[in-house]
């Protein structure tokens, strides 16, 4: 028996060359109006889906497919003789093969396109068919990826029909591709018609698999980068690599904790450097140039294979210097060509280039973290503070000076591992306490680190409020004398009054940062 291809396809590529194989292979082939068109300019004979259906296509192509004549063919069980019997009541040709590819709605989404085009773009008939095709995977192979027009054909070339184990690999990669498409189109309409405040009932994200990595956090780890269907242009997914190895598993997280946090210091020229998740250097001034001095001046022994991000343009003298010690990832919106003939020497360093204007949006991203059994999603901590609001909790009041230094404590903080702490002056970090169990533990160590580096109108800021005093006795030792933070202890009195005692002034945020 004459076996029976359907084709109807949106993206028309390589779809010639397929169904001129099919045709050869004694495939009748039936297909819609605009590939039935290629088809029959390419000189295969087709057949018009109306001859099939009876019906006229009708609703500009809204309904096409949508036919019993077209399903029965797709889902009636070879196996069931009832179902040949219905087959054979109705005058029903059993369809052995589809091809099909969808309306494209993502691309029509993001062309920017009007909401009346976008929902035209919603496919109806191309998923049913594939839906149908892939039930009956048992008997019926579909196609809904082009890459793998050439193992179905290699396999009708070698025995006449295609094997079950590549049926069913094709049906399940269809409904992995009917669920996404569907998934953004269910994103979409519900960000569209949410109430402003209203919290979507289910989230509906999807992603789509960017790359795979050669391996995870660890060689022993296999790992892949998903990419949202709908990426913000500020996120190293859609950075442009111009230089280097490809980004791992950790570049890839430690870059992108680099930019979430150079989008706070947006104002100047920003410099941030970053190991391991942690900043180790962050450097603002008028110049880049200059904050590039800050930042590497922060901490000359981290930054060694680190992460940095410049906000602006790199020239030439930031280029020089920073091609004298070496980093894994240099990010920046772009490079001057002195710059990029200064860094490419370096065959070991990875350059990025990203649309910092999109800045701003990056931050309404769901931020997503796995556990056992499940994923945890957040909002972004992206709480715009202002230093007005803050009050002055001692009898020393902070200078203007150290006013400055607070602010810029108090943005840098939020980026670092709790329990955090950090010391800066205005314009640069001067020493990080991350991540350690207790809080005096990183006081400790941020302290140290700064003495190292002078503590001219260095402050402290702490990501979270002092439980204790014990905290204050060690800044105090220093000789630190202006701290930041959220406050709300109920030992805050005791933290005011050992403030009190060193003269040290001490300013309340009400908002904490933990960053686990
Ligand atoms: O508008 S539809 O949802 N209604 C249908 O009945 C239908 N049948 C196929 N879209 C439908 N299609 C889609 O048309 C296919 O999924 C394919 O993307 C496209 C091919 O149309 P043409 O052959 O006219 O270019």
């Amino acid at each position: 028996m004459t076996k029976r291809a359907l084709i109807s396809v949106s993206d028309k590529n390589g779809i010639v060359e397929f169904a001129e194989s099919l045709s050869k292979l004694g495939f009748e082939i039936i297909s819609t109006g605009g590939t039935k068109k290629t088809l029959d300019e390419a000189g295969i004979a087709t057949l018009a889906i109306e001859k099939v259906t009876h019906f006229p296509e009708m609703m500009d192509g809204r309904v096409k497919t949508l036919h019993p004549m077209i399903h029965g063919g797709l889902l009636a069980r070879r196996d069931l003789d009832s179902h040949l019997a219905a087959l054979e009541e109705h005058n029903i040709t059993p369809i052995d093969l589809v091809v099909v590819n969808l309306y494209p709605f993502k691309e029509t989404l993001l062309s920017g396109a009007e909401h009346q085009t976008i929902v035209e773009n919603i496919d109806i008939g191309g998923p049913s068919m594939l839906r149908s095709a892939a039930k009956n995977h048992a008997d019926v192979t579909v196609l809904v990826d082009p890459t793998d027009y050439a193992a179905v054909l290699q396999e009708f070339e070698k025995a006449g029909e295609t094997t079950l184990e590549l049926r069913q690999r094709l049906a399940a990669k269809v409904f992995r591709h009917t669920a996404a498409y569907d998934a953004l189109i269910a994103q979409y309409l519900t960000e569209k018609f949410s109430a402003p405040e209203e919290k979507p009932e289910k989230l509906t994200l999807t992603y789509d698999l960017k790359q795979g990595m050669r391996y995870g956090e660890n060689p022993q780890q296999d790992a892949d980068f998903y990419e949202n269907a709908l990426p913000t242009a500020y996120s190293i997914g859609q950075s442009v690599q111009l230089h280097g190895k490809e980004l791992s598993y950790n570049n890839v997280r430690d870059a992108d904790a680099a930019l979430q946090i150079a989008r706070d210091f947006t104002d100047q020229p920003t410099v941030v450097a970053l190991k391991h998740m942690n900043p180790c250097g962050i450097g603002q001034a008028v110049t880049i140039e200059q904050a590039w001095d800050y930042a590497y001046e922060a901490d000359p022994v981290s930054i060694f294979g680190g992460i940095v991000v410049l906000n602006r343009p790199v020239d030439q003298k930031t280029a020089e210097k920073m091609s004298k010690i070496f980093l894994e990832i240099i990010i920046a919106p772009t490079f001057s060509d002195e710059a990029l003939a200064i860094l490419t020497k370096k065959k070991n360093i990875r350059l990025l280039t990203l649309d910092f204007e999109q800045i701003g949006a990056s931050e309404k991203e769901a931020m997503i973290t796995g556990v056992l059994g499940g994923v945890l999603v957040q909002e972004q901590d992206v709480v715009a503070e202002q230093a007005d609001s803050w009050t002055v909790a001692t009898q020393a009041q902070p200078d203007k000076e150290q006013w400055e230094a607070l602010k810029f404590a108090w943005k840098a903080v939020k980026y670092v591992k709790s329990n955090g702490i950090i010391v800066t002056n205005e314009h640069q970090t001067l020493g990080v306490g991350p991540g350690q169990t207790n809080r005096v533990a990183s006081v400790k160590i941020a302290i140290e680190a700064a003495q190292e580096k002078g503590l001219d109108n260095a402050v402290l800021a702490s990501d979270a409020f002092f439980p204790f005093a014990d905290n204050i006795d060690e800044i105090a030792k220093s000789g630190i004398k202006a701290i930041v933070q959220p406050g709300g202890s109920v030992r805050d009195q005791e933290v005011i009054e050992a403030c009190d005692k060193y003269g040290i002034t001490m300013v309340f945020t009400g908002v904490r940062h933990f960053r686990h």
